[in-house]
C-alpha cells in the first residue's frame, strides 16, 4: 500500500507545531505519513515573521502580517511555554516573562529547526484550492510555486488548515470616513508607533489590539490617545493624555462626533476592530465560518471538520492560551490521523460535541479556565508531555490582575514556569523606557 499522504496548509505556530507533533511520533519509531506543508511566505513562523510591508507583497499576495515594531508579548510566557521544548532549553537561561516578537520568534523556530523538519514545507507555495471528490476519497490540493511561476494539483489523504486567522482584517465603515483629512488605517497595517508621534490619534475597539497599539503609541510619543468603544470601555487606569469614548458616529474633516455628541479632533484613526476567518482556497463544503470565540463553529473537539472528519483546521480558537494549545491539537490530529484515536462515525455526535462546547463558553465566567480545560482534555488522549495547565491559567490571572494594577507596567512582573519551576527574572528596564525592542538588548543580562 502507498503511503497515506497529508497536506498541512501554513507554517505558522500552528502547522510548525503539526510538523514537530508528526516527527516526534518518528522518532519514537512510528511510521508516519509523507507530509507537505505549504506556505506562502518564504519562512515559518507565521505572523511572528516581521515585514514592513503592508497590503500586497512582492509577489502580489496579502501581506500576512499583522504584527509590528515594537511589539512584545501581551501575556506571560509561562501561559504559552511548549511542554517538549523550555525556554530555558532554548536560551540557555530563564528569561524574562514578556518578550518581544524577536524573542518569541527565534524560540519557536528553535524547536523545528532541532526537530529537522524544514524540508517538509514548500515556502511561497501558496495554496489557491482544495476540494474533496467522494469518488476517489482524497483532496486535491492547487498551490502555485510562486517562484516558478507554476500552478499545480496534487491529491492528498488529509488537510490541515493552519492558515491562521488574525492576517484579514474587519473594516467597518463611520460615516464621513472618506473625507477625514488625515490617515486611517487597520491594526494590520499598523507597523511603527513612531508615525504618530506628537500626533492625536482615534482608535476604534477594546481588544487586545486597540489596547496594545494605543499603549505603543503612547509610549512612542503620541499626544493623546482616544479610544471608542461600541460594548463597553477597556476600563484600566490611563495616563491622563488617554481617553475612552463611546462609538463613532461621523467624521467631519477632522472632527470626530461620538455617540454621546462628544467630540474630539483627532490627526490618525486606527481600526482596531479585529479579524476574519477567512479561507478563500476553501471549497464551500470545507469552508469554516466561525465568530471569533473560544468554541469554534463546526468543529469536533475543536479541530475536526464535522462535514468531512479527514479534513483539520488548527489554532481556529479565539486565544489565550496560544503555542501549546496548537500543540495540544497537533498532537491530537496527529493521533487521529495514525489511527491512535477514533472519531465517531455518526455525524451526530460530532454536533453534539460543538453544540455542548458552545453552550459551556456561553455559560461560563472564567475564559481562561474553559481553555484550559480543553488544553487538558487534548493533552489527556495524547502523548504529548503533561503540563500544569492550572499553573498556566494561574499565570494568566495574575496577569489580568497585574494590568488592572498598573496597564503601562504589567510587563515588569515575572512568572514562574510550569515546564521547569523556574522564576523569571525581573526584566532589566521597564517596558516603558525600553526602546530598543532587539533580541540581543532583551537578552542582556
Ligand atoms: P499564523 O501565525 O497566522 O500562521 C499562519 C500561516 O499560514 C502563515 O505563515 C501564513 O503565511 C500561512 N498561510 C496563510 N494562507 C496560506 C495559504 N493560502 N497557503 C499557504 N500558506 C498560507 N499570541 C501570543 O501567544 N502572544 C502574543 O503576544 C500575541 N500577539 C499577537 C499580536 C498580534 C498583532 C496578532 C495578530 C496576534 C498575536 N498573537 C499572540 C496570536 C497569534 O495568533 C498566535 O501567536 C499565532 O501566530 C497563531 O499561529 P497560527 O499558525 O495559527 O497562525
Ligand atoms: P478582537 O479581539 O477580535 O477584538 C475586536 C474589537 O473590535 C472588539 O473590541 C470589538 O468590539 C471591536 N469591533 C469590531 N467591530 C466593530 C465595529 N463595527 N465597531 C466598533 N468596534 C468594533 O481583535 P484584536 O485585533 O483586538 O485581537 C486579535 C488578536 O490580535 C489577539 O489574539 C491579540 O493577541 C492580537 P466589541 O467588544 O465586539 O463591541
Amino acid at each position: 500500500m502507498s503511503k497515506k499522504r497529508v497536506a498541512i496548509i501554513g507554517a505558522g505556530p500552528s502547522g510548525t507545531a503539526q510538523l514537530r507533533a508528526f516527527q516526534s511520533a518518528a522518532e519514537k519509531g512510528a511510521e508516519i505519513p509523507e507530509i507537505v506543508c505549504f506556505e506562502k511566505q518564504d519562512d515559518w513562523g507565521g505572523l511572528w515573521n516581521y515585514t514592513w510591508r503592508t497590503g500586497l507583497d512582492e509577489y502580489g499576495e496579502p501581506v500576512h502580517c499583522s504584527m509590528y515594531r515594537y511589539l512584545w508579548s501581551n501575556g506571560p510566557k509561562e501561559g504559552l511555554e511548549f511542554a517538549d521544548y523550555t525556554f530555558e532549553e532554548h536560551f540557555g537561561k530563564q528569561i524574562a516573562s514578556y518578550p518581544p516578537r524577536a524573542v518569541l520568534r527565534d524560540y519557536i523556530l528553535g524547536r523545528v529547526e532541532k526537530a529537522g523538519v524544514r524540508d517538509w514545507v514548500r515556502f511561497r507555495h501558496p495554496v489557491r484550492w482544495v476540494t474533496y471528490r467522494e469518488d476517489t476519497g482524497k483532496f486535491r490540493v492547487t498551490a502555485e510555486d510562486l517562484k516558478a511561476q507554476k500552478v499545480y494539483t496534487e491529491e492528498f489523504d488529509h488537510v490541515i488548515c493552519a492558515s491562521g486567522h488574525f492576517s484579514t482584517p474587519n473594516v467597518p465603515h463611520f460615516d464621513g470616513l472618506d473625507g477625514f483629512n488625515g490617515r486611517v488605517l487597520h491594526a494590520h497595517d499598523f507597523r511603527d508607533a513612531l508615525e504618530f508621534k506628537d500626533k492625536d490619534i482615534l482608535i476604534i475597539g477594546t481588544s487586545y489590539s486597540a489596547e496594545d497599539i494605543g499603549s505603543q503609541c503612547w509610549k512612542y510619543g503620541c499626544k493623546s490617545v482616544t479610544v471608542s468603544y461600541r460594548t463597553a470601555p477597556m476600563g484600566f487606569k490611563w495616563p491622563d493624555n488617554w481617553e475612552e469614548v463611546p462609538l463613532l458616529t461621523r467624521v467631519e474633516g477632522n472632527t470626530c462626533t461620538f455617540k454621546d455628541g462628544s467630540q474630539k479632533r483627532v490627526d490618525a484613526i486606527i481600526l482596531c476592530t479585529g479579524y476574519l476567518h477567512h479561507f478563500p482556497f476553501m471549497d464551500e463544503p470545507l469552508k469554516l465560518r466561525t465568530a471569533n470565540r473560544l468554541a469554534t463553529a463546526d468543529l469536533y473537539k475543536g479541530v475536526v471538520w464535522n462535514a468531512n472528519p479527514k479534513l483539520f483546521y488548527l489554532g481556529m480558537q479565539d486565544q489565550w492560551f496560544t503555542f501549546n494549545m496548537f500543540d495540544a491539537q497537533a498532537w491530537w490530529v496527529r493521533d487521529a490521523i495514525l489511527g491512535r484515536i477514533e472519531i465517531p462515525s455518526d455525524r451526530a455526535v460530532l454536533d453534539a460535541d460543538v453544540t455542548r462546547r458552545v453552550a459551556e463558553e456561553d455559560a461560563s465566567d472564567d475564559p481562561i479556565g474553559y481553555q484550559g480545560d480543553y488544553v487538558k482534555e487534548l493533552i489527556a488522549e495524547t502523548d504529548y508531555p503533561s503540563f500544569d495547565v492550572d499553573g498556566a491559567c494561574a499565570a494568566f490571572y495574575e496577569w489580568k490582575t497585574h494590568k488592572k494594577q498598573d496597564i503601562m507596567g504589567f510587563r515588569n512582573n515575572s512568572y514562574k514556569s510550569v515546564m521547569t519551576g523556574t522564576m523569571a527574572p525581573a526584566h532589566h528596564t521597564p517596558w516603558v523606557d525600553a526602546l530598543d525592542d532587539s533580541m540581543e538588548a532583551y537578552l542582556r543580562n
